[in-house]
Parts: structure tokens; sequence; C-alpha cells
């Protein structure tokens, strides 16, 4: 008897997690649906080998709007959704809190009144984030107290308990939160630090840029990477009861860390000079290739995320393959050779 391929529906299919689970999904023969929202930007950059082979159905649409999800979910019969769609860049939603909600909280509300009306059954995964932790000592587990003290890390956290715990404990909805750390890779947004670091620096290195500068270089983030979390997200929706799990390395680093392990792979020898607002890097020659601005500090700054992901380790049989410096060489090697083209 021919088993019936299953359905799943990815919001954020056009970011790093959702192209990396697009493709992981139609490697083990899921028919795979995505939400993509119009931008005047390609939106598709990131999958294109997927959209050209036509191995994913694109359904327009955003979180915002009802219809639109209502659409989408009769459309893909969804076994599986995989809720990735947010406003996910944490500095940001300090100047647009109201968008960071509308998207972030409201638009799981609205995503899963339609999803249930669909099919009851449905397995829902929904991006949270160790965001959510904020003030809370590390290291953090599924039994840390949340302290958000960003608008993001307080919409998370509001979508997690009204719509993952309130809905999974009320209507009896299948429904996990992913308490995903900071993961990172090549597909990463250039506005978030690693990726920024790991550009600049590239392009420092082959002479298309003089200088950078960062915020904050003493923040702590357990940075793993994003191709080994997506298939945490796919495990839980694999469990027969569903559970909310902290994905995590169990290693911290500074971003000053992340910016020394960077040059270091470019065989960029820097040296730091002066503190504060005034600190500097600058190269063996003697050239400044990094300054701090003010401008990228936050109002409200996590300092130290370090997670504690043995639930996940030993219910999911789950653990991550790429540690920090191969995180980072895979980085720079991808912006190397893309840069030099
Ligand atoms: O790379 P970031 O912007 O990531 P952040 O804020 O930790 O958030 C990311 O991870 C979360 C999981 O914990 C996700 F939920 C979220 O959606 C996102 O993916 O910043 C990392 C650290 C911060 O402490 C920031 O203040 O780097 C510091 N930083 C220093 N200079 C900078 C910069 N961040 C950015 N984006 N740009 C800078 O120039």
């Amino acid at each position: 008897m021919k088993l019936k391929r299953k359905s799943a529906l990815i919001t954020g299919i056009t970011g790093q997690d959702g192209s990396y689970l697009a493709e992981f999904l139609v490697a083990k023969g899921y028919k795979v649906y995505g939400l993509v929202r119009r931008t005047s930007t390609d939106p598709l950059a990131r999958l294109e080998s997927l959209y050209f082979s036509h191995k994913v159905t694109f359904i327009n649409g955003n979180m915002r709007d009802s219809a639109a999800l209502q659409r989408a979910v009769e459309i893909a019969k969804p076994d599986e959704i995989y809720n990735l769609a947010a406003q996910s860049d944490v500095g940001i939603s300090f100047t647009c809190p109201e968008e960071t909600m509308e998207v972030n909280y409201h638009g799981l509300g609205r995503l899963l009144y339609e999803a249930m009306k669909v099919n009851p059954k449905v397995r829902i995964y929904q991006a949270s984030t160790s965001e959510m932790f904020g003030r809370s000592k590390p290291p953090q587990s599924e039994k840390t107290d949340f302290h958000p003290v960003s608008p993001y890390g307080e919409a998370k956290l509001r979508a997690h308990l009204d719509y993952v715990v309130g809905y999974r404990e009320k209507h009896g909805l299948y429904i996990c939160s992913g308490i995903l750390f900071n993961h990172e890779s090549p597909r990463r947004g250039k506005h978030f630090v690693t990726r920024k670091i790991t550009h600049s620096l590239a392009k420092i290195k082959l002479g298309l840029q003089d200088k950078f500068e960062l915020g904050n270089l003493e923040a702590k983030r357990d940075w793993g990477f994003a191709g080994d979390y997506i298939e945490a997200m796919w495990m839980m929706l694999q469990k027969p009861m569903p559970e909310d799990f902290v994905v995590a390395t169990g290693e911290s680093h500074t971003v000053r860390d992340f910016v020394e392990e960077a040059a270091g792979a470019l065989n960029i020898k820097i040296s730091w000079h002066g503190k504060g607002l005034r600190e500097l890097a600058k190269d063996e020659g003697g050239k400044v290739i990094l300054s701090i601005n003010k401008s990228f500090f936050r109002p409200e700054e996590v300092v130290y995320l370090l997670g504690n992901s043995s639930k996940a380790r030993k219910v999911l049989g789950w653990k991550p393959k790429v540690k920090f410096k191969e995180l980072v060489k895979l980085m720079i090697e991808h912006d190397l050779k893309n840069l030099a083209h």
C-alpha cells in the first residue's frame, strides 16, 4: 500500500531557517508549501534551486492577513505547520514594537484559528526563542523563568504562553515551542552580528572595504549552526505528545570572540586599543578596521545566553554537529568565495 505523502506549510520559508527546512522536508518526501510575503527585493533568493525545480509550492500572503492564511491552509491542507515567520530583528523591535507584536504574537493567533478549522489534528511548530529568557541567569533550560527585555522577546513570550501552552492545555492542540538559541549560517541576514562580521572582514581582506562598526562587544551568545537546528524542529513534531524544547550548543562566546575567530580564519592579526565607545581594532599594519558606534547598542541588552539542551538530546536524540570554530570558518569561506567572484 502506498503511504500518503505528508504535507507541510512553512511560514517564513524565505528566511535562513525556512530555506534550510524546506530543503530538509523535500528530501524527506514531504509536499512543501511556503508562505511568501511580497517585498520589492527578491524574496526567493535563498530558495532558487527549489523554486526552479518546482519542488515547493509558494503561496502569497503574510501573518497580518487572515484571508491569506485561510487560503494558505486550504491549499496546503498541512499535516505539519512550521511557523517561522517573524519580525526577527531584536534591535528593530525597539523602534517598531507594534509591528513586532502584530506579526510575532497576533500572527500566530490568526494562523492557529485558520489551521484548526482545516485540520484540528494538525501538528504545529512555533519558533520560540532564547530572547524570552532575557535577564534570567544562565544556563537556561525549559525550567528557567522568562524575563524578556525587548519588545521582540515580549511578543514571542506572549505567543508562547497564550498560544502554545494555552492552546495545548485548553484546546488539546498539538503545538510545540522550539526555544532556539542563536543559530547562524552563510544564509544569515547581514544585519545580524555574526554575518555582519564575516561579510565585513572578508571584504576588508579582499580590499573591498576599509573598516566596519559594531555595538556591544561583550554580549555573550550560544551560537549554533542553523542547518543543525531545523532538524530539531522536525524531530519535535514526530513525538506522540507535544512538548517544548530548548535547542542550543551549550557553549557561549562574546561578540569580541566572534570577531577574533573570524579575523583569525582570514589570517588577519588584530589588536584592540582604547576602551568603551573609543575602542578600536587594528590590523597588523596599524590600520583601523573596526570601531564602536553607539547606535548599534540596544536600549536594553540580553547580556548572557547559554543554553542547556539536555532534554532535546535525551528525548529527541538531537545534538549539534557544527561547533563554534567550524561555524565561523564556514561563514568566512562562503563570504570570501562569493565576494571574490
Ligand atoms: O545577531 P544579533 O542581532 O542577534 P540577537 O539579538 O541575539 O537575536 C537573534 O537570536 C535570537 C535568539 O536568541 C533570535 F530570537 C532573534 O530572532 C535573532 O535571530 O545580536 C547578537 C548580539 C547582541 O547582543 C547585539 O547587541 O550582538 C550584539 N551586537 C553588537 N554589535 C550587534 C552589533 N548586533 C547587531 N545586529 N549589529 C551590530 O552591529
